[in-house]
């Protein structure tokens, strides 16, 4: 048997992308022993991980920037609007660096379970490489899209030739030049590929379920009238990102979309089209993401981009969205994207028509009625399949260990319905146990890096509270953790959001019950309502003291 080495600490933080890095730092400066549990060899997180041809930020990465080191303001400055994969992921190894956080990093670990042990009042982690951790507080710093979704595709273990996921690319890249190349997927990651892949391939077959929105990022230096604003005054830039509705600086609109003419609408939308940011495709009108009837403008605006930029008309439908309102999945920024379909050696199947049948030994076999009368299938021959597929969204990383709370209850029984959190934050039966953008938070909905410091500012004023004041644990009550489920169920259904079938819905896996994910609300809206929280006592929370008292 193998002995079992274990560390005690005061906080185990698990998973060392942007949110645990920064976690730790907080857990330093507050005075605190911590140790960052690390499936990779690196610090990044998603950074380290999504390293598929053509990987970027789609949020303008000034924006997508830490903001508790004032230094690093000015020492990093990103090369372009969007950074690529591998800045976003040296700029991750530079704070680690800068900071000296790979001291308190355990890399290659990957937790297994964890238990709270009631009368200890301490949770026990336990990892693959043979090592426990026992520490007051446990933080969950693991990825709202971290948990690669199983291709749900018969076959898929039968292929022969190279298999690629774009969540776990290989660290040397990939040339795919003089092969037949296939893609399944168009989300964020099929889109960020494709255009590269298929200036690589001999050929290039894109497997599309679902046509998505997507807009020209117009990549290129950063616009001087944002690096004005930012360099002027980064700390004021910083705090209106704070107290906005995603998460960075935009100007809310006070019109709806039916109130302008036809004629002045398009004009505002080709302005946002051509600026190349998602962060302001929805702010030109104040309706679009409530009204389905104001959303199909610009919904249409884009439908007739597609089909301007593409030139097979037939192509250009099949890649409209037609099945769900815009911004109701996540859309998604591109570099050449439709015009790929120009190419000659690029096809598009859609599988609402022409369904896979299975995956073979040598390539995909779909049902295509085309083919002749009698034979409905046909069979396309492959060098290499990438999968673009996507993650077990919010709740996948979480439920991925096993962990059980007070009264032995398990976390994945607890949400067996959905998850169930107060802010997002943490959930009944499990004390001590944080969540950075949790569901519940509005993470998904947000510049994650704006989402990610006041999580883990929240996380460690509570524990230096906790700690300050002879508390040994912290646990939301049911009546406000049901409350908040309702409060953000009752956002979302305010919204057009829960009519697509998105990953935000838990749609995208297959038997993953079907509740809205993130809280709409705001990142604006969110701190206040968490800063009330705080300046209510803990409101919602039960605070247990050493000898049992409980306050809340
Ligand atoms: P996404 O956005 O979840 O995209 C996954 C894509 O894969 C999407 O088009 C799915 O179609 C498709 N998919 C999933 N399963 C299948 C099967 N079984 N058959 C065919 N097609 C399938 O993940 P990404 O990695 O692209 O992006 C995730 C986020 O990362 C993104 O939003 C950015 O924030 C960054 P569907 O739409 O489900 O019909």
């Amino acid at each position: 048997m193998r002995d079992i080495n274990t560390i005690d600490v005061d906080v185990v933080i698990v998973g060392a992308g942007f949110a645990g890095m920064y976690q730790l730092v907080q857990m330093r400066r507050a005075g605190l022993s911590a140790v960052v549990l690390e499936t990779a060899d690196d610090v990044g997180g998603t950074w380290y991980w999504n390293r598929y041809p053509g990987a970027r930020c789609d949020i303008l990465t000034v924006d997508y920037s830490y903001s508790w080191d004032p230094e690093l303001e000015k020492d990093w400055i990103w090369s372009e609007r969007y950074a690529t994969q591998p800045e976003i992921l040296r700029y991750a190894q530079f704070v680690a660096d800068k900071h000296d956080l790979r001291r308190d990093i355990r890399f290659n670990t990957k937790v297994t379970s964890a238990q709270w042990n009631s009368d200890a009042k301490r949770w026990r982690i336990h990892t693959d490489s043979g090592n426990d951790v026992t520490a007051q507080f446990y933080v969950m710093a693991t990825g709202c899209l971290s948990m690669p979704k199983v291709p749900d595709i018969e076959g898929t273990d039968r292929f022969n030739g190279e298999v690629y996921f774009t969540n776990s690319w290989p660290h040397d890249g990939v040339d795919f030049s003089g092969k037949r190349v296939a893609v399944i997927g168009t989300g964020s990651s099929g889109i960020q590929s494709i255009p590269i892949i298929a200036s690589q391939a001999d050929q290039l077959t894109v497997f599309q379920r679902t046509p998505n929105f997507s807009v020209p990022a117009h990549n290129g230096p950063i616009a001087d009238e944002r690096l004005v604003a930012y360099r002027q005054d980064p700390a004021a830039y910083r705090e209106e990102a704070r107290h906005s509705g995603i998460g960075v600086p935009t100007t809310p609109a006070d019109v709806s979309a039916l109130e302008v003419s036809p004629q002045e609408r398009e004009a505002t939308y080709e302005e946002v089209w051509q600026r190349g940011e998602l962060a302001h495709l929805l702010e030109p009108y104040n309706d679009l993401r409530i009204s389905a009837e104001s959303n199909d403008t610009i919904r249409c605006f884009i439908h007739n981009k597609i089909r301007e930029i593409v030139k097979d008309p037939e192509v250009a439908e099949l890649l409209c969205p037609t099945n769900h309102y815009f911004a109701t999945k996540r859309p998604c920024l591109d570099s050449g994207y439709y015009a790929t379909y120009n190419l000659p050696q690029v096809r598009l199947v859609d599988l609402q028509k022409q369904p896979i049948e299975t995956i073979t030994e040598s390539g995909i076999n779909i049902v295509n009625p085309a083919i002749s009368a009698k034979e409905k299938t046909e069979s396309m021959a492959f060098d290499a399949i990438v999968f673009a597929t996507g993650f077990d969204a919010m709740t996948g990383a979480i439920v991925g260990v096993d962990i059980t709370g007070r009264n032995g209850e398990s976390l994945r029984d607890a949400w067996a319905h959905g998850p169930q959190t107060y802010l997002g934050l943490m959930t009944v039966g499990f004390p001590n146990l944080f969540m950075i953008t949790g569901p519940g938070s509005p993470s998904v909905l947000s510049n994650m890096m704006v989402s990610i410091e006041q999580h883990v500012d929240l996380i460690t004023d509570t524990i230096k509270h906790l700690r300050a004041n002879g508390v040994d644990t912290i646990e939301p009550t049911e009546l406000a953790q049901r409350r908040w489920v309702q409060h953000s169920n009752e956002i979302a259904d305010l919204t057009l959001l829960p009519t697509a079938n998105s990953w935000y819905m838990g749609a995208n896996v297959p038997g993953k019950p079907q509740v809205f994910l993130p809280y709409p609300g705001g990142v604006g809206e969110y701190r206040k309502i968490c800063e009330e929280m705080v300046t209510r006592g803990y409101l919602g929370f039960a605070l247990t003291g050493a000898d049992g008292t409980q306050s809340n």
